[in-house]
Order: structure tokens, then C-alpha cells, then sequence
């Protein structure tokens, strides 16, 4: 039987309230033990008093969430403690429920008992995972999405089309004279139509992928075309500094936003020109390195000025980089001799929410359809599909040897376990530790 366990599910710190949660088949036993609360019926909340186990001092008065197995998010007796949120309060309190006979919980054993239980499946946990980290509205509706199951049942879907696939192959083997042989053209059509699914979901994955992690965003051009107060504009608030005298961005700046919903780390420059001063030397070599790591490059030219002869360089420069080119300062002038440049201004704001609108278009997110479209955010996900993808391409070659039916069943035996591993339907422990790893403590 599965111990208690207990931890405190709130980020430390103050806070108007805090929870100390326990989950086990003693967990009732346990809260009854420190709190006035005698009675636990499922899902209830009741208001009580809490209290140190031995002297009966109390602590704190607060409520108990009562959910009784198999109706809670770990299938277990759950109880959860609101108390008022001190942290030096919620540590007492979860000394007192530990003395009263739970186990501290590990990083994610609530989630993971959730997952035992067969309450989530792992593409459900990670995305437990992701929704507690998401930090920007296209981050956390993916997360729900994934929360909801949209990978667990199509994963779950083609794996089940490979297991009948392969009870129909094994049954032909085991009575060769009463089971008719599945036939090459039914076994092809069922492996080309995966074949297509699984290149949709790969391809889907890099959008998932970046959504999850953000999108990095390098502000370039040479000194004086605004890429401060274009970073400043971007980010809705003056971090940069600004200033009429080139070269005064030295140190690469960087900041997090959101654009049109999708998380962005923008990173401001140093205006790219040859200097002779050593700091601003330093500082355009860093400009340089962002240049080939970012997402994105935003090339900002000088409206007012024009296109010069550094610009060109710049182009130059960038040549092959996912680029946007920006002229900023139209409210001076439009008139800018570069190719599909997007006028804007960072002093008016005009025009901030083209270029917002185009950042997600080059980013390829302007279509991204959470009810349509599956978009794996998981790189464990994604590289255990490319590995069932590998299987499968091998699968087709064995489908065109004479004696298919014997080579082709432990093939679809692989991808048939390849596909169990993403949802956990059959996993080793060492994937599950691996998964947990990177939980918080009380979740
Ligand atoms: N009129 C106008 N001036 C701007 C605009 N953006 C920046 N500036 C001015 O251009 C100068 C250089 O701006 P800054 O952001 O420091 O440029 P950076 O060197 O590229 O970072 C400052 O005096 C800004 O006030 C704009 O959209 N319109
Ligand atoms: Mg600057």
C-alpha cells in the first residue's frame, strides 16, 4: 500500500493563503489528528481549527478540502489544507500532519501518483508541468490542450490501429489454415496513412516547441535607428536607454514580453558599425553573436536618414537569417530604399501591431488552430516519435519482402512500444523518474 505523503503545494513565501496537501490512505486519519475536523465526507470543505498534535496549541483556523478516493487528483484520500499564508505558519503546520504520520512527498509524487492511478497519462503530466510554467496566453491554452488530452488520444488512436494490425498478423501465423493473411495493401494503407501523421505531428512540433519556449528576438542595425526605443516599445515599458548620441547601447539588453500572445525574449544591441572605442567593440561582437542564435532578427533602418551605406552592409550581414526589416522613425519620413520594409514608428506607436502581426507570421504561429492542429511541445515526445517514424520507414521496406507476415511483427511490435512510452501505456521506470525530475515539490 502506498505511504502518506504530504507537502506544502504553494510557492514559498507570503501570500493571503497557503496549502498543505496530503494524499495517501491516511490522509483523513492524518488531518483529524491537528485539525477540530472528525468527519470527512467526500468533497467537502469545512471550516476548522488547526492544531499542534501533542500540546493542542493552535495554529491557525482554516478550511479542509475533502476528496475521497478514487475521486481526487491522485485517486487517493486526498485533504487539502487552506491556513492563512505565513510561511513560518505552513511549515509548522506541515511539521504537525508529517508528525502525525505522513511522509514529506517527493518533487511531483502527487502527479505521479495521479498518473498510477491512470488519472493522466505522461503527455498529460508533462503537461502539468507545462501549464505551472506557461508564461504567455498561446503557452498556457497549448498546455490545457495538451491537458486535455489532444496527443494522448492521438497517440493512443494510431498505437491501437498497430495492435490490431498485429493480433490480425499473429492469429494469421498461429492458424495459418483458419486466419486469412492480412493483406499487403490494407497493412500498407494503414502504415502510410501513420506515416503521414506522424510527419504532420513532427512538422507541428517545431510551432508546439517554440510557443513552449519562447521566441528569441534580436534587435540590429546600425547606432541611432531606434532599436532602444523600438525594444522599449515592444516591451511596453523604458528599459533601454535611449539617447540622441550613437553607440550609447553597449551591453546586449535582454527582456522578456509577449507578442500577440506568444512569449518573446527580445534582445537589444549594440548598434553594428566599427569603432575604435573598446567597449562598443565588445558590445558589437555580442550583437554579432545574438545574430546567429536568435529566432529572429529585426533589422532596424533609420527612416529619416535613409538607407546608408552601412545599412547595406547589414543586409548583408544577415543575408540567409530569418529577418524582418524594419524602418523605424516614419513619423519623420517613409521613404526607405530597402526591400519589403515595414514602416514603423517606436516613438508614435504606429504601426507596432503590423509588425507584431508579421513577427508571428515569419515565426510561422499567424495559423496556428489549437482545435484543429496537434502541436507537440515536448522534445521527449517528439524525439520518441521520430524514433517510431524510423521504425515505420523500415516497416514499409519489410512489407515488400515475400514473407512479410514474418518479418513485419517486430517491427510493429517496436513502434507499438515506442508509441506506449509517449503516453506512458507501457514505460519503463527509468522514463517515469526522468519525468518527475523536473517537478516542484507539491504537485
Ligand atoms: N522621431 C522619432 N525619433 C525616434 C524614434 N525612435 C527613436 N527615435 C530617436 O532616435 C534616437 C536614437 O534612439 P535609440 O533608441 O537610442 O537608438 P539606437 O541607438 O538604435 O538604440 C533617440 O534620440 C530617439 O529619441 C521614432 O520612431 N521617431
Ligand atoms: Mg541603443
Amino acid at each position: 500500500m502506498n505511504k502518506t505523503i504530504a507537502a506544502i503545494a504553494t510557492p514559498p513565501g507570503t501570500g493571503g493563503v497557503a496549502i498543505v496537501r496530503i494524499s495517501g490512505p491516511d490522509a483523513f486519519a492524518v488531518a483529524a489528528k491537528i485539525s477540530s475536523v472528525k468527519k470527512f465526507d467526500k468533497n467537502t470543505i469545512k471550516p476548522c481549527v488547526l492544531f499542534e498534535l501533542n500540546t493542542k496549541t493552535v495554529l491557525d483556523k482554516g478550511l479542509l478540502s475533502v476528496f475521497k478516493a478514487p475521486n481526487s487528483y491522485t485517486g487517493e484520500n486526498v485533504v487539502e489544507i487552506n491556513c492563512h499564508g505565513s510561511y513560518y505558519l505552513t511549515q509548522k503546520l506541515l511539521t504537525e500532519v508529517l508528525k502525525a504520520g505522513a511522509h514529506l512527498a517527493e518533487a511531483g509524487e502527487f502527479t505521479k501518483r495521479a498518473f498510477l492511478a491512470g488519472k493522466l497519462d505522461l503527455t498529460q503530466v508533462e503537461a502539468v508541468a507545462d501549464t505551472i510554467s506557461a508564461g504567455s496566453d498561446l503557452s498556457l491554452n497549448l498546455a490545457l490542450r495538451h491537458l486535455e488530452g489532444d496527443v494522448q488520444q492521438k497517440i493512443r488512436q494510431i498505437r491501437g490501429e498497430f495492435l490490431q494490425i498485429l493480433s490480425e498478423i499473429e492469429a494469421a501465423l498461429d492458424y495459418p489454415d483458419e486466419i486469412a493473411d492480412p493483406s499487403p495493401e490494407k497493412i500498407r494503407a494503414l502504415l502510410k496513412n501513420a506515416q503521414k501523421t506522424f510527419a504532420q505531428l513532427l512538422e507541428d512540433s517545431a510551432r508546439g516547441l517554440l510557443i513552449k519556449s519562447g521566441a528569441v528576438i534580436a534587435l540590429v542595425g546600425r547606432p541611432n535607428t531606434g532599436k532602444s526605443s523600438l525594444f522599449n516599445a515592444l516591451l511596453k515599458h523604458n528599459k533601454a536607454i535611449v539617447t540622441a548620441t550613437p553607440g550609447t547601447t553597449r551591453d546586449a539588453l535582454e527582456a522578456e514580453a509577449q507578442i500577440n500572445g506568444l512569449r518573446v525574449t527580445l534582445v537589444d544591441t549594440a548598434g553594428l558599425r566599427e569603432t575604435q572605442d573598446a567597449v562598443e567593440k565588445l558590445g558589437v561582437e555580442r550583437s554579432r553573436a545574438h545574430l546567429q542564435t536568435a529566432d529572429l532578427v529585426l533589422a532596424v533602418f533609420d527612416a529619416a536618414s535613409g538607407a546608408a551605406a552601412e545599412d547595406r552592409k547589414i543586409l548583408e550581414y544577415l543575408r540567409g537569417r530569418p529577418q524582418l526589416r524594419v524602418a523605424n522613425k516614419m513619423d519623420l519620413s517613409e521613404k526607405v530604399d530597402i526591400p519589403d520594409i515595414i514602416p514603423v514608428s517606436a516613438k508614435t506607436g504606429q504601426n507596432l501591431d503590423l509588425l507584431a502581426a508579421k513577427i508571428l507570421e515569419k515565426l510561422d504561429l499567424r495559423r496556428v488552430d489549437f482545435s484543429k492542429n496537434i502541436y507537440i511541445s515536448s522534445l521527449r515526445q517528439k524525439d520518441q516519435l521520430i524514433r517510431a517514424a524510423q521504425i515505420l520507414a523500415k516497416t514499409l521496406d519489410a512489407l515488400e519482402t515475400v514473407d512479410y507476415l514474418d518479418v513485419l511483427a517486430p517491427h510493429l511490435q517496436g513502434i507499438v512500444a515506442v508509441l506506449g512510452e509517449i503516453t506512458g501505456d507501457a514505460v519503463s521506470d527509468e522514463i517515469i523518474e526522468q519525468i518527475f525530475a523536473n517537478f516542484c515539490v507539491g504537485k
